[in-house]
């Protein structure tokens, strides 16, 4: 259907039988071996579909089993077992992967981290965090918060998304202008590879310079390589001092020169800065049926964020507001109105995907061209008659609405196009085209989403041949039977 498409199943790998399905039990346990009804177990058909279809409802795989292991060791046990029979499987953490990485594509072992969700150590002295892959991201931030630390990573999806998928997608988020990437705040990590080796190597160190810094290469690798099982992470002091404020302006150039200016007069207390425009802004108003905090309406929002222990912050916030491309902002009163202003840009996503079906194109590009994608999208989807700007409500087009938003500090720009359903006309009317325009500014065609089902053939517009190369040489040299999340991740080797 959409984009990269894989018409079919590799016959290297087994179909699964009553044998395989008796040893997972043997490990696992009977109730933590989903099965479907066709092979003979008792699971009902809606609880394998959460499992088979991804958050967007754009990829639908085909699995009958479902394995929920609790400890490393059982995954080594598991993965050497499907290594040694070549049974294919598909990693999943808290399937909120827009990509579709963690779906299945056919018939692939689903083994699902979501019972691994233990908290193993805090030191409480440097902060450091070890836990279970799938904990969930939320759940870890309220626990170190009673500590008075942070997560260094917080994202729209914190309430589903395990750690363990972040630390697999290189999960950008809200706090990455503040804490940065997980390869910097990724301490250690324990993971088991397809042959049932486990590597422990939960250091919490916060320097380690002694040779190749293994971990790293599965900070980011969707579950190709290896599964991570445990995650040891640098948690950040809890600012006691956070002040939110959502401006309102009138061009992109604003939005980008508010943020300059914003960074020179707010320095190391900035610790967000993100935008949308006027058609995200009227989606989320409506979707969560509330008002503009502004009292006029705007053709660019920004949410301004900053953080740290002076309770006097305030001021230069204010000061950011009369910087004079400004033209109207608010300044949240109390950790309700803050969570309010934020729940607008955080619910986005939520509220463009209940409006249709949303291509969604997650890209890195220097901030001066930023938005001109947006306008470039529109006029080719105009040209193409399928689409007007501000079309009446009694005009009917097949696409909906043209959107840009996304976290400027860090040069990420998420261009979503709503349609009436996913179609491969609008499909190849966005597709090469979006990946082009990127690689011509240089950007990146997946700045935070990761490659998944989605983006394996867009490599190249990113990545040149020699390090396409490297990374199918780490691919063979850790999975050489293919096993762990096949068709995904690296183009078709042709
Ligand atoms: P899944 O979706 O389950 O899996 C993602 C990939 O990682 C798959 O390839 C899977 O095989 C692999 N994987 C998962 N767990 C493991 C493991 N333990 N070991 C090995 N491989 C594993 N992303 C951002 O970067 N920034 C954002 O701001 C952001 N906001 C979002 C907001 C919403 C509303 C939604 C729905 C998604 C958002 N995302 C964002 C995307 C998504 O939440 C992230 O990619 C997240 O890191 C995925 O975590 P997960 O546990 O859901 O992983
Ligand atoms: C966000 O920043 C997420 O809200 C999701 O990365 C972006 O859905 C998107 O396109
Ligand atoms: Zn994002």
């Amino acid at each position: 259907m959409m984009g990269h498409v894989v018409s079919q199943r590799d016959s290297r790998f087994k179909k699964l039988g009553k044998e395989d399905l008796d040893y997972f039990k043997s490990v696992l346990s009977e109730s933590r071996v989903l099965v479907s009804k066709e092979m003979g177990g008792n699971a009902d058909p809606t609880e394998l579909d959460t499992f088979n279809t991804d958050w967007l409802s754009k990829y639908v795989g085909h699995s009958q089993v479902v394995l929920f292991p609790t400890s490393a060791q059982e995954v080594s046990k598991v993965l050497k077992y499907c290594n040694e029979n070549t049974i294919a499987v598909c990693v999943q953490g808290g399937n909120t992967g827009l990509v579709g990485g963690s779906v299945p594509v056919f018939d692939e072992v689903v083994l699902s981290l979501s019972k691994m969700d233990k908290v193993r150590s805090l030191d409480k002295d440097s902060g450091a965090l070890v836990c279970d892959a799938g904990c969930i991201l939320e759940s870890l931030d309220d626990y170190v918060g009673e500590f008075g630390f942070t997560m260094p990573i917080d994202l729209g999806a914190k309430g589903s998304c395990h750690i363990g998928g972040n630390v697999s997608t290189n999960a950008g988020g809200i706090r990455y202008l503040r804490y940065g990437s997980l390869h910097g705040s990724v301490l250690g990590l324990e993971v088991v590879l397809p042959d049932g080796t486990i590597i422990n190597n939960l250091s919490t160190l916060r320097k380690d310079s002694t040779g190749y810094d293994i971990k790293q290469l599965f900070v980011g690798a969707e579950g190709t390589i290896g599964v991570v099982t445990g995650v040891s992470i640098a948690t950040a002091r809890r600012p006691t001092s956070v002040n939110v404020a959502v401006l309102g302006v009138n061009s992109y150039q604003d939005v980008k020169n508010t943020y300059i200016q914003s960074r020179k007069d707010l320095c190391e207390i900035l610790s967000a800065f993100e935008f949308w425009d006027a058609r995200c802004m009227d989606t989320v108003l409506t979707g969560f049926n509330t008002s503009n905090p502004l009292s006029g309406d705007y053709p660019f929002y920004v949410l301004i964020e900053t953080s740290g222990s002076n309770d006097e912050h305030d001021e230069a916030v204010e000061k950011t507001m009369e910087n004079g491309l400004v033209q109207d902002g608010t300044l949240a009163q109390g950790k309700t109105q803050i969570s309010k202003m934020w729940s607008l840009r955080e619910g986005i996503p939520t509220v463009l995907a209940q409006t249709g079906a949303t291509y969604k194109y997650d890209i890195s590009i220097p901030i001066n061209q930023l938005y001109d994608i947006v306008h470039d999208t529109e006029v080719r989807l105009e040209n193409a008659g399928i689409y007007k700007k501000d079309a009446a409500p009694s005009e009917n087009y097949p696409v909906k609405s043209v959107n840009g938003y996304g976290h400027i500090g860090d040069g990420n720009l998420h261009l979503n196009i709503v349609a009436d359903k996913f179609d491969d006309k609008i499909t190849d009317l966005l597709e090469p085209f979006v990946y082009e325009w990127v690689e011509n500014v240089a950007g990146s065609v997946s700045a935070e989403h990761g490659l998944g089902i989605m983006k394996p053939e867009c490599l190249k517009y990113t990545k040149n041949d020699q390090i396409v190369s490297v990374m199918r040489n780490i691919k063979n040299m850790f999975d050489p039977n293919g096993i762990m999340n096949p068709y995904k991740y690296l183009p078709e080797n042709k």
